[in-house]
């Protein structure tokens, strides 16, 4: 068992050297929030906030998630040939789906949800070499509506699809502060800086000059320090500087008639997240009541969001994306695209945990909640995705 896994992550290993030696698309291929390499770093991904890396895309374990794990033995279990047989038969269901008079999307899903986003990309690569076009533009052509545009999503690696996210935030109409939020609050520094340099060398402007040609005030000075990527990413607690900082946010807050904004703004876009949470106890110690409380009176809006956003990443990135996942989902609407969003960059991260919290919170699952909110080939997608235990029909190949 245990070698089966261990020759698994081998090849996946051999896959990924595969795709620089075949030449990439994308200059800045892999990263972003999804996993880039199958290090065997040991991070701590137990939940609770005791306990909890908010850092620990930088250190990826492939043992946490038994979603990615299933998913890559789908290609991991043998040796190249047999990868290649697999590859050339999703291939094939793909082009057969996709010829159909009506296309069809159970295929489709069969295929591209319960594939790891590096196994796409071969898929992607294999059907050009074979079809002389490329795989999303027969898709995109074939597919509609939010089905379609889920699709995509998949069919995009990590940094591109931040990259896109957020050059359509700031570049459409209005601007789409959810999808800054969801973005830059989360990713870590090394994650924002190679979004800086893949949106400046697609888009030719850099992301920072966008943001603030499309926000103000202080939501603007929010996201502008997010994108300056300047947190402290140690785990180094300093419980006397977290008394001073706690002092600083009283005095900047509750205290104060108004507020004065750039001191909760330095300090919760540059202190490292175990240290924010130091802070925060000391606060509630200092003022008697919560940090969060605070924020929620003080503030208003987005900029509020983005804030609150912060201390909670501070508890566990789970516990923001469940937020954020029903805040998608909340009232009457459906913010489809935040709901795209989410779970496609999280499937092969954290959405079992995120799953876990989610049920914990709403009292209701993250998959029952889809199933109320959304329909069609697009929710039987979006279902396959965070269900992660459809790995058994994938052994009939
Ligand atoms: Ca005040």
């Amino acid at each position: 068992m245990k070698l089966q896994v261990f020759l698994g992550f081998c090849c996946i290993f051999l896959l990924q050297n595969n795709h620089g030696a075949t030449g990439q698309t994308y200059p800045y291929g892999g990263g972003g929030g999804i996993k880039t390499q199958s290090s065997g770093v040991k991070t701590n991904l137990g939940f609770g906030a005791q306990r909890y890396n908010p850092n620990y895309n930088q250190n990826y374990n492939p043992n946490y998630n038994p979603n990615l794990n299933s998913r890559s033995t789908v290609y991991g279990r043998s040796d190249t040939r047999e990868v290649y047989n697999l590859r050339a038969e999703d291939v094939r269901t793909l082009r057969n789906a996709l010829e159909a008079p009506e296309p069809d999307a159970k295929a489709i899903i069969h295929v591209l949800a319960h594939r790891s986003n590096l196994e796409r990309v071969d898929i992607a690569n294999l059907y050009e070499n074979i079809h002389k076009q490329p795989l999303v533009k027969d898709l995109g052509s074939k597919l509609t509506g939010w089905f379609k545009e889920l699709i995509i999503a998949l069919m995009m690696q990590p940094t591109q699809f931040y990259v896109k996210q957020l050059y359509d935030a700031v570049n459409g109409a209005g601007t789409d502060e959810d999808a800054l939020i969801d973005i830059l609050c989360s990713l870590n520094n090394d994650e924002i800086r190679r979004i800086r340099k893949l949106y400046e060398h697609v888009y030719g402007g850099t992301l920072e000059s966008h943001i603030r040609q499309d926000t103000s005030g202080d939501f603007r000075n929010l996201m502008i320090a997010l994108v300056g990527a300047e947190r402290d990413e140690t785990d180094f607690v300093d419980i006397s500087q977290a008394r001073v900082n706690a002092q600083k946010l009283l005095d900047a807050g509750k205290l104060k008639w108004g507020t004065d904004e750039p001191i909760f703004l330095s300090i919760l876009t540059q202190t490292n997240y175990k240290q924010l949470r130091q802070i925060s106890i000391e606060y509630e110690k200092l003022a008697g009541h919560t940090l969060e409380s605070a924020i929620t009176d003080e503030f208003s809006g987005t900029l509020r969001q983005g804030l609150l956003g912060i201390l909670r990443i501070a508890q566990g990135l789970p516990v923001f994306f469940a937020e954020r996942l029903h805040a998608s989902m909340e009232g009457s609407g459906t913010n489809n695209k935040q709901l795209i969003r989410l779970v496609v960059s999280r499937s092969e991260i954290d959405i079992d945990l995120i799953k876990a919290y989610y049920k914990t919170a709403y009292k209701i699952s993250l998959e029952d909640a889809i199933i109320d909110d959304t329909s069609g080939d697009f929710k039987e997608c979006l279902l396959a995705i965070v269900g992660g235990n459809l790995f058994q029909q994938t052994l009939k190949f």
